[in-house]
């Protein structure tokens, strides 16, 4: 079997990310050659019904290993996490998934020679000391909470691996993902999407965010662009390896709130900041993303009034069709 007639594995794949990155691989490599893994079940039927599906728990090295053996694994996009404000309501849960999951599977790699592994990363690497306009790519790494020290390790395991076992290691730092077909579990940008599905649903929310929080943002569009484009790569050109900065939009939730008003003129938003207030506080505002524009042709499609416009079409669509499940 070569390389290139390996499989994929897609950890995490019940997730917010994992479910689309699900999709599109399986449309471009074929169902039966991306395998999904996760600790629950796939929601999606059509995805349940595509292709492979083993649970796993990516902190039991033994699971991962049948499962890379079985199914031939040759790259993973390892998207399993706790998220940051779901772990700082259990900060040993999210060292155990985040650290050793990220370890379990940067080792099972390395043991079966796997041509490349991605292991995204998060504005959470950031920390308050870090410059928060225009957050430069080599800086201060100092996060606050959990899910970011375990971003910062995760980054610095994976470029250890390049270095000492030349195990093709990629990642980026996700800004806030914003999309509707799985909703995320358990962020501190996730006010972004639930603000969609309330406006639609009810055309009022309630912001656990000050109104002029700024934080970047991303479409999934764009996301599931920078995934596939820094898989596909020239290995030579990259200069950075798990940690490139990556960049979208910015926006605070009253800008958000603008703009959905302008489709839902009946729109309301209130303020109620609580605990994700000094998380959101710790991060960036804006992000630097030029290496990863220099080394892999990065480029964003989706700005704000961009991605209001599409979401708010799909979850009308949604609700008209009595299928807006929130
Ligand atoms: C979170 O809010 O924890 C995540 C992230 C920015 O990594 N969406």
């Amino acid at each position: 079997m070569t390389d290139m007639m390996k499989r994929i594995m897609v950890s995490g794949a019940a997730g917010q990310i994992g479910t689309e990155l699900l999709k599109v691989l399986r449309k471009k490599r074929g169902p039966s050659n991306v395998l999904a893994v996760d600790i629950q079940k796939l929601a999606d039927p059509s995805l349940r019904d595509s292709g492979p599906f083993e649970f796993c728990d990516v902190t039991k090295p033994e699971q991962i290993e049948k499962i890379v053996r079985k199914y031939r694994i040759g790259t993973i996009y390892h998207m399993a996490a706790i998220l940051s404000a779901r772990g700082e309501k259990n900060p040993h849960q999210a060292w155990d998934v985040n650290i050793n999951g990220t370890y379990n599977i940067l080792e099972t790699a390395r043991e079966h020679k796997m041509v490349r592994v991605f292991i995204p990363s998060s504005i959470a690497a950031f920390g308050s000391e870090t410059p928060r306009e225009n957050t430069p790519q080599e800086t201060i790494l100092r996060p606050k909470t959990m899910y970011g020290v375990t971003k910062v390790a995760g980054e610095l395991l994976g470029d250890y691996y390049v270095r000492r076992f030349n195990l093709d290691v990629r990642g980026c730092r996700f800004p806030g993902i914003i999309s509707h077909e799985t909703l995320p579990g358990g962020g501190t940008t996730d006010y972004a999407v639930a603000i969609f599905y309330e406006a639609v649903k009810n055309k009022r929310y309630v912001c656990f965010l000050k109104e002029d929080t700024r934080l970047p943002m991303m479409y999934m569009p764009d996301c599931l662009k920078s995934v596939m484009d820094l898989m596909e790569a020239d290995f030579g050109r990259l200069r950075h390896h798990a940690d490139f900065n990556l960049a979208a939009m910015s926006f605070t939730p009253a800008e958000l709130a603008a703009e959905i008003k302008k489709h839902i003129p009946e729109f309301r938003c209130e303020y109620k900041p609580d605990f994700r207030q000094a998380i959101a506080d710790s991060w960036p505002m804006s992000i630097d993303d030029s290496a990863a524009r220099e080394e892999w042709g990065w480029k964003p499609d989706y700005d704000l009034a961009a991605t209001t416009k599409d979401m708010l079409a799909a979850l009308s669509k949604r609700h008209a069709e009595g299928k807006l499940n929130y």
